[in-house]
């Protein structure tokens, strides 16, 4: 018999975050259709969104620090070398994968063919990705000068914006310069900006993972003295989760107002009409690589149903839905990853946060097909030399977004340029991406977790061997 009671004390919070999206859905279009609210009263409505997202923010620092420094520690650094070798191999399998799919159904679909893209208003401005300095940035920001400042590190950039190279001849493919693209993948690794390219205090999420590293080696190395710091690293960890628990129990009500807000502040819904191939390519692609493409890679590794695993992450997987950012929904990841789906913390610990910033097979397909679209809309006929040049950029473009929402939108300049399209035309999808970011968003998140559970299978006899010599229990599996 079916244990109803059981299930409903097991999955309690989700059932409650999936009604709170319902409601939200359904208060937002109530509101819209019989209360006209001023800008100050659509501002408080999704107030209480705003907290949401905020608390998410607020444990992201302290989550990656102490995971960060007590997941290397655990390992050797021989092992943690491995580990991260996997990591990174699966990272860039599955991103290929997601952008071949991509552009194989752009290629069939052809949104931007029949597309008449004057009723098409542009929305916003183009997003100026400023480009760093010189090239060393990428490594520079590596290493920030103080920890203090790589936390709350305001950007000193010049604003230069990249002027989209002017087609000179598009028969072979304008490849810009390298230290453009790197340039830019540095700004956006180590950027928290909004769409309009106003830059605020962000979290440099790459320094401080490479810190990280760098000290959880050290400590791992220091025996009985490094002990203690780990034990305080690992306390810091256990008190982060826990308090990731209580934000958590306020997550319902959270997300209702913030998909209400949502739905209140979008005016312009019939450019779904106009933009619904584009969106119905971008979506089924995502559909097609989260239910069989990662399912299939997960299940031909780690033997298991797929599908488990996938329900086991639900309520990360509704949280990136609902927030549009994989950085803020990683405490969730970690939730779900290590008690639903029983990965190891030793893994989670050392791949979550890696994944989170670097591992976006959602965003690289989007960007893919993304571009595809624009060039159909111009009326330019890609050759093969251009294809593969939007399916390297848009891998290294998703590598170099951020965690956070409409990154996928802003560095795709990258690949519009790389292939001599207008950077100005992001703005003809703008109007749209406040949903697909979403959904692409749940595919990272899905692809992080996916990776987890492989690269635990992958490193099952390692960890098995440290079970049996290990005398420092940092991670209890
Ligand atoms: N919203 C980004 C993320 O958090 C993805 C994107 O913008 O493409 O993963």
């Amino acid at each position: 018999r079916w244990d109803m009671k059981g299930f409903m004390k097991r999955n309690w919070l989700l059932l409650a975050t999936i009604v709170s999206v319902l409601l939200g859905i359904g208060l937002g279009v109530l509101v819209r259709e019989y209360a006209s609210l001023s800008n100050l009263d659509k501002a408080y409505f999704g107030f209480p969104g705003e907290i949401l997202m905020r608390m998410l923010k607020l444990v992201i620092l302290p989550l990656i620090v102490s995971s960060m420094i007590t997941g290397v520690a655990a390992l050797d650094s021989e092992m943690s070398g491995r580990i991260g070798l996997r990591a990174v191999v699966y990272y860039f399998s599955t991103t290929i994968i997601a952008v071949i799919l991509g552009i194989t159904l752009v290629m069939t679909i052809k949104p931007g063919v029949s597309q008449n893209t004057d009723n098409i208003d542009r929305e916003g401005d183009t997003p100026n990705i400023t480009t760093a300095d010189t090239m060393l940035d990428l490594i520079r920001n590596m290493f920030p000068e103080n920890l203090v400042q790589a936390c709350f590190q305001q950007y000193r950039t010049q604003r230069a914006e990249i002027t989209p190279e002017p087609p000179t001849n598009t028969t072979t493919p304008t490849f810009p310069p390298f230290t453009t693209i790197m340039t830019t993948v540095a700004q956006n690794l180590t950027k928290d900006y909004k769409i309009v390219g106003t830059y605020s205090d962000g979290i440099n999420v790459l320094g401080i993972i490479v810190f990280c590293v760098a000290f959880g080696i050290v400590i791992g190395k220091m025996g009985e003295r490094g002990r203690i710091l780990l034990e305080f690293f690992d306390a810091l960890n256990e008190a982060t989760m826990r308090l990731v628990q209580i934000i958590m129990c306020y997550m319902p009500v959270g997300i209702l107002f913030l998909i209400a807000a949502k739905i209140i502040e979008v005016d312009d819904w019939d450019i779904f009409k106009k933009m619904g191939l584009f969106v119905v390519t971008v979506l089924s692609g995502l559909a097609i690589h989260s239910i069989i493409f990662l399912p299939l890679i997960y299940f031909v590794i780690v033997r298991k149903n797929p599908y488990t695993f996938v329900l086991g992450m639900a309520q990360a997987l509704v949280t990136a839905l609902m927030i549009s950012s994989s950085s803020a929904t990683l405490p969730v990841t970690f939730k779900c990853a290590e008690e639903n789906n029983r990965v190891d913390k030793r893994i989670t610990r050392f791949v979550l946060p890696v994944g989170a910033t670097i591992n976006m097979d959602g965003t690289a397909l989007y960007e893919a097909v993304a571009a595809i679209f624009i060039a159909q809309l111009n009326d330019r006929d890609l050759d093969v030399g251009q294809i593969v040049t939007i399916s390297v950029t848009s891998t290294v473009a998703s590598i170099g977004a951020a965690g956070i929402p409409n990154a996928g939108l802003v560095t795709m300049v990258i690949v519009l340029t790389a292939v001599g399209l207008p950077a100005s035309d992001v703005t003809l999808i703008v109007a749209v991406d406040w949903l697909i970011d979403r959904f692409r968003t749940m595919i990272n998140v899905l692809g992080d977790a996916f990776g987890a559970g492989i690269v635990q299978k992958l490193s099952k006899r390692e960890l098995e061997r440290m079970d049996l010599t290990s005398d420092m229990d940092v991670a209890n599996p």
